[in-house]
């Protein structure tokens, strides 16, 4: 599972990846070829760090997902950094990310100048959304054009492409009703996966992060008010959680303390991008690792147990599971086990988000 970092240019991409991934790449400066920067982002999960206090593990492991920090995207005809090729090529790289943080410039600084005349978050995501809608849209309308001449033959594929291109034709009428492709709700298998074969970008969830000035935090600030304004919406200031992250551990609890918040805004935006991708963890744990792996929700033991080990998956026989909050509240696992709360399953089993999970499995 891939997110992808978007936004104008110098809008704290870079600063917002160096925080959620940890990493170190030199922020105010054209970021490069489109969609080279790649990082792993961790996700901070209250409930493993409750997991590390109980069982004392030699190894810790939290969730993971890859994240792709891109080069600025400039709205209209003024293409992006580098030119109208590089526009095409960050939007056609796009199309493999599977779900979008989408970073909006609110900070005012007369040090770092904006492409656009004036500071004006709800205009720029309008914008960048719909250079996201203009890609989408001549994407749709190409294939629509090819197919409908192509229906018109008697070929092998004829009543495929029949079917292909009254999906389209309904797609394409959403996009040019200047909606994203998110909001068709298809209703045959066949339609599903004729559009997820387009990988549409106005079809991947998206997180917005307004990136505000320091003193625009807080309740009742400039912040708190662009959040409310659009759904599944982050505000932060992307400098300080950049700095945040560059602190040594020890010194960033204090460093937090003194803000009197138990965690920076990072963790936050980390959780909701992992759940705007549709991804949940389940956990495994002892005294050797606590760990959280990543799957699809709905994704059954299984391909859980594939997640591990490929061995695991072919020579699954159970899945011994309990709920983390059942561990929770019989306080150990000895007592979990003693009260009879401790589930086998079968292949079969939908795995919940925050099920701790041992694979029995015949591995030879
Ligand atoms: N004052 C202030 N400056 C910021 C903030 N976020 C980013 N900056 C500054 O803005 C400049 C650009 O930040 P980056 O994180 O490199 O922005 P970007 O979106 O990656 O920029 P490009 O990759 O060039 O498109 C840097 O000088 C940052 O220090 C912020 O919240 N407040
Ligand atoms: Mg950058």
């Amino acid at each position: 599972m891939k997110l992808g970092i978007i936004g104008f240019p110098a809008c704290g991409k870079t600063s917002l990846f160096n925080a959620v991934t940890g990493g170190v790449q030199p922020v105010g400066q054209y970021s490069g070829s489109p969609g080279s920067t790649v990082g792993v982002m961790k996700v901070p999960d209250p409930r493993m760090f409750k997991l590390r206090d109980m069982y004392k593990p030699k190894s810790f492991v939290l969730a993971a997902v890859d994240c792709v920090d891109f080069t600025g995207l400039i709205s209209g005809t003024g293409a992006a950094g580098g030119g109208k090729e590089v526009k095409g090529e960050i939007l056609g790289k796009l199309r493999e990310v599977d779900g979008i943080v989408h970073v909006v410039r609110a900070y005012e600084s007369s040090e770092v100048p904006h492409v656009l005349e004036s500071i004006d978050p709800m205009r720029d995501l309008g914008e960048t959304d719909n250079e996201l809608l203009f890609a989408d849209l001549a994407q749709c309308t190409s294939r629509v054009e090819k197919l409908r001449v192509q229906a018109t033959k008697p070929t092998k594929t004829q009543e495929q492409d029949k079917k292909e291109l009254a999906t389209l034709e309904k797609v394409l009428k959403i996009l040019e009703d200047g909606k994203p492709v998110s909001t068709y709700a298809p209703i045959s298998d066949d339609e599903k996966r004729h559009i997820a074969a387009f990988q549409f970008l106005t079809n991947k969830k998206q997180v917005v992060v307004f990136n505000v000035a320091e003193g625009d935090l807080g309740e009742g600030g400039k912040a708190a008010e662009l959040e409310k304004k659009v759904p599944n919406a982050i505000s932060l200031c992307a400098k300080i959680e950049m700095e945040i992250g560059q602190l040594p551990e020890a010194e960033r609890s204090e460093f937090l303390a003194s803000l009197g918040i138990s965690e920076p805004a990072s963790a936050r935006l980390a959780r909701q991008a992992y759940a705007a991708l549709d991804a949940i963890p389940f956990f495994t744990v002892g005294e050797d690792e606590c760990r959280a792996w990543t799957i699809h929700r709905g994704d059954n033991a299984q391909a859980a147990a594939g997640k591990i080990h490929t061995d695991l998956a072919k020579g699954f026989v159970r899945a011994e599971v309990f709920g983390y909050e059942e561990l929770l509240a019989a306080g150990s696992e000895k007592e979990l086990k003693a009260a009879g709360k401790f589930r086998l399953e079968g292949k079969e089993y939908i795995v919940k988000d925050g099920d701790i999970v041992h694979i029995r499995a015949n591995t030879r």
